[in-house]
């Protein structure tokens, strides 16, 4: 068993114990072994297997949670879940999901009203019953209305980083069989979108059958839901992802990337064209209507040139303009991973981050970077003990200090401003200007109406030191939508002072949103892509960034850390990014 389904059979657990009223330290226990044992290096289960190894060595096991960790290694469960399984059925942990209603809520409502699931609870606000109850009202019947709306959408859904580590993990043990020619992801998660529903992959090669049998035989695949002799789909791992794997001739193989990259509506608008010309095109190749010749199949390209169009990357098949921009070749020259030099949003020790400025900046360097700029936290954000003026600019003076260093990049010192209830910036004007890149973030308040958080951002974007806004819309994928405002009118302004817009490349955030990141495009907008790194592992996720933009339909001259040192260091000065 991985680390990460322990800790989330222990989070799920202590969720459970928090609608049962349970005493508080138990489930603070669980959770913190939960978090332990999620970032532990190496595999908690292989060592609670070991009889040579310790699990209690681990900082923040103790005896007890040993206990249950060897139980969780020898049948997938313990005792204690268990027992509050069969309290709480598995799926009032939906119910924690719901925006708006906290545990105590919830076993309220269990007890009063039966309420064992999502359905159940919006069937009780729908009639207007939820309102009746203590302490709950109309106004929150509405917003948790609201809020199962948002999550029906999301249920189901995986973050994109999910899907490509599980893509990664499978596609290698193919590999490893012998015999693939090919093996590669497609649907969703080809075409980068920042969530998917399942995963699509492709074998082709003499061993491409035996693939399709380790999938149905693998030790995390669930349940098995097909088995034929081209395809198997199977649930994988405890999140249950579905996975479908399909083996193919090697003459098809180009045709089926196509067909199951989609998007769907990219297919049928591409078929339709092919019809137009006698052609037919489905996941086996391109054939003509008259005589049903194959023209076209092995690869993408030909196929794709075959009906007239230059090759079309997977992000941008979602038939918004891309087929008509590749008939006429005005297909953009997207961003690649290669062409950013550097990180520009993370976090140290200074505040909410794991590692010090010298680790994160040798960590940059180690990846090739030219130059980062570190962008801890304002005063603001108590909590992540955010920096005030003093040591703002204290801060810079060590910014300094550390380029005298001999580091093989530049650091630029930055900070990530919160933007305050009103719009002003949280730090004044004078420290900010000791800084060489202010981002401005919205952390607060995102209850905010439309029109006021609009003027919000364009108060915001009056600011003299302001050079990028922070992931704009404060959305968490699968978690929480963004507050509303509106963008066009942010973002022309934006265009007008020289703000850039941050795509903040965390997997949760991925925001901008790509639609917006086009939008803004339009206005002449310029980009950051950055990691909002936490530690240096968290840099690797630059990839979803790129991949985003690249939805976006923005190229290399779009975003400012694909500059070289100098020309980046002299747009941060002349406020006009170039
Ligand atoms: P997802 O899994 O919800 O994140 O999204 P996709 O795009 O991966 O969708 P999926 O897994 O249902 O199908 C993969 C691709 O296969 C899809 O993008 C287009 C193609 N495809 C599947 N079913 C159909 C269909 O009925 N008609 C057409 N034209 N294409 C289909
Ligand atoms: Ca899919
Ligand atoms: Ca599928
Ligand atoms: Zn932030």
């Amino acid at each position: 068993m991985e680390n990460k389904e322990i800790a989330q059979l222990l989070h799920e657990t202590a969720d459970l114990m928090e609608v049962a009223g349970e005493d508080g330290f138990r489930i603070r226990s669980y959770r913190n072994a939960a978090a332990v044992i999620a970032s532990y290096p190496e595999r908690v289960a292989d060592i609670v297997c070991n009889p040579e190894r310790k699990v209690t060595d681990i900082a923040g096991i103790g005896k007890g949670l040993a206990a249950v960790l060897a139980e969780i290694c020898e049948r997938g469960s313990f005792d204690r879940r268990d027992q509050m399984l069969a309290k709480y059925p598995a799926s009032a942990l939906e119910l924690l999901k719901i925006q708006g209603l906290g545990p105590k809520s919830i076993a309220l409502l269990y007890e009063h009203h039966g309420v064992r699931n999502v359905d159940d609870l919006e069937r009780l606000c729908q009639e207007r019953k939820l309102r009746e109850m203590p302490r709950m009202g109309a106004k929150l019947e509405e917003k948790v209305l609201r809020s199962i709306e948002a999550y029906r959408k999301s249920a189901g859904r995986f973050l994109m980083s999910f899907g490509r580590r599980t893509a990664d993990e499978l596609m290698a043990e193919f590999q490893s069989l012998g015999g693939i020619e090919k093996v590669e992801a497609a649907g969703s998660l080809r075409r980068g979108r920042e969530t998917i529903g399942d995963l699509d992959l492709l074998v082709t090669g003499p061993g491409a059958a035996e693939a399709l049998g380790r999938l149905v035989k693998h030790p995390k695949a669930q349940e098995v839901l097909g088995q034929g002799v081209n395809k198997a789909s199977v649930t994988f791992g405890l999140e249950r992802l579905q996975v479908d794997v399909r083996a193919l001739s090697h003459e098809s193989f180009g045709a089926a990337m196509q067909y199951f990259t989609g998007s769907k509506e990219h297919n049928v608008a591409l078929r339709t064209n092919a019809i137009k010309q006698g052609l037919t095109l489905n996941e086996y190749g391109l054939f003509t209507l008259e005589g049903n010749e194959r023209v076209a199949g092995a690869s993408e390209e030909e196929l794709y040139e075959r009906l007239g169009y230059a090759w079309i990357p997977p992000e941008l098949r979602e038939n918004c303009g891309e087929l008509e921009a590749a008939q006429s070749g005005t297909l953009p020259r997207l961003v690649e991973a290669g062409d950013i030099r550097g990180d520009l949003h993370m976090h140290t020790t200074e505040t909410d981050g794991r590692a010090t400025l010298r680790e994160m900046a040798e960590a940059a360097a180690a990846l090739g970077y030219e130059y980062i700029a570190i962008t801890d936290h304002s005063k603001a954000l108590a909590m992540a003990n955010g920096l005030d003026e003093r040591r703002v600019v204290e801060f810079a003076g060590k910014v300094r200090e550390l380029n005298r260093g001999g580091l093989p990049l530049h650091v630029f010192s930055g900070l990530e401003c919160d933007i305050l209830r009103d719009g002003s910036l949280d730090i004044a004007e004078e420290a900010l200007a000791e800084l060489d890149l202010v981002i401005g973030s919205v952390h607060s308040h995102f209850n905010l109406e439309g029109q006021e958080m609009t003027d919000r951002f364009l108060r915001a974007l009056e600011a003299p030191s302001l050079r990028v806004i922070g992931h704009a819309t404060g959305r968490l994928l699968l978690q929480r939508e963004g507050y509303p405002f509106d963008f066009e009118r942010v973002a022309g302004k934006a265009a007008e002072r020289g703000v850039a817009f941050e795509i903040n490349a965390s997997p949760e955030r991925l925001d901008l949103p790509s639609h917006l990141a086009r939008a803004a495009k339009r206005k002449g907008c310029r980009f950051a892509i950055s990691t909002d790194a936490h530690r240096p592992s968290h840099f690797q996720n630059m990839r979803f960034g790129v991949i985003t933009a690249r939805r976006g339909w923005l190229e290399a001259a779009d975003i400012l850390n694909t500059r070289p040192l100098g020309e980046f260091a002299s747009g941060l000065k002349s406020r006009k990014p170039a």
